[in-house]
């Protein structure tokens, strides 16, 4: 018997577990608003590589915009109000920001998402997120809206538990990730982003991750 292995499929989209919905160039028509959004962040909270618990510096650079922003630092991961390079609030959440969020959401079937906070994360070529689960957010039942601008990337899907082999998802430049449900637990991260120029966006690949990190 031959079986198809899924994690060695060439090309195509894995089939998602349910509470994962991919939204395709979703973002694309957002492209110019984005980039001012996120220039605007970064020219008040500049990118930065957070150091990790265990005391490694990540490849990824972030920041952060909206009510609260994630950090990592050598005492562990948590939710801001301020941001502790700058000493202020963490840059306003840009209102293209929010409105294409709760569009994606309601798109994927999440109606009334109101992210109050957005996670910035830059790739250069050769950066990558290891295997991680977002569960730092107060309202777990809340899905998180992701957006990829920029370089391809391959996203990795795990499972509920660390050890589960994960599926390789491509993901382009435009497109949306809305997950939630009973998938908003499972183990995910990023493959090493290869060298390449986008036209719009150059070097680099940009996610935005929009969530609900406080009480409603
Ligand atoms: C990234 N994304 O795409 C990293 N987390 O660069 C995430 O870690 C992520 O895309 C939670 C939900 C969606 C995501
Ligand atoms: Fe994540």
């Amino acid at each position: 018997m031959i079986e198809l292995d899924l994690f060695e499929a060439p090309g195509g989209v894995p089939p998602l577990p349910p509470g994962v919905r991919l939204l395709e160039g979703f973002a694309a028509p957002w492209e110019p608003a984005l980039l001012t959004g996120i220039e605007q962040v970064v020219a008040e909270a500049p990118y930065r590589h957070m150091i990790t618990p265990g005391g490694q510096c990540m490849s990824v650079a972030m920041t952060n915009c909206g009510s609260a922003g994630w950090i990592s630092d050598r005492s562990g991961y948590r939710y801001t109000r301020i941001d502790p390079h700058s000493g202020h609030p963490w840059p306003t959440l840009p209102e293209s920001f929010s409105t294409l969020a709760r569009q994606a959401a309601e798109a994927a079937g999440f109606t009334g998402f109101a992210p109050d906070a957005c996670l910035i994360n830059r790739y250069a070529p050769g950066a990558r997120m290891s295997l991680h689960q977002d569960r730092d957010e107060h309202d777990l039942a809340a899905p998180i809206v992701s957006v990829s601008l920029g370089l391809p990337a391959v996203f990795l899907l795990g499972g509920l538990e660390r050890r589960a082999r994960p599926a390789r998802l491509p993901l382009s430049h435009g497109d949306v990730i809305v997950w939630g449900g009973a998938s908003r637990m499972i183990f995910h991260g990023v493959a090493p982003v290869a060298e390449g120029l986008h036209p719009g966006v150059g070097r680099q690949r940009i996610n935005l991750t929009l969530r609900r990190a406080a009480p409603a």
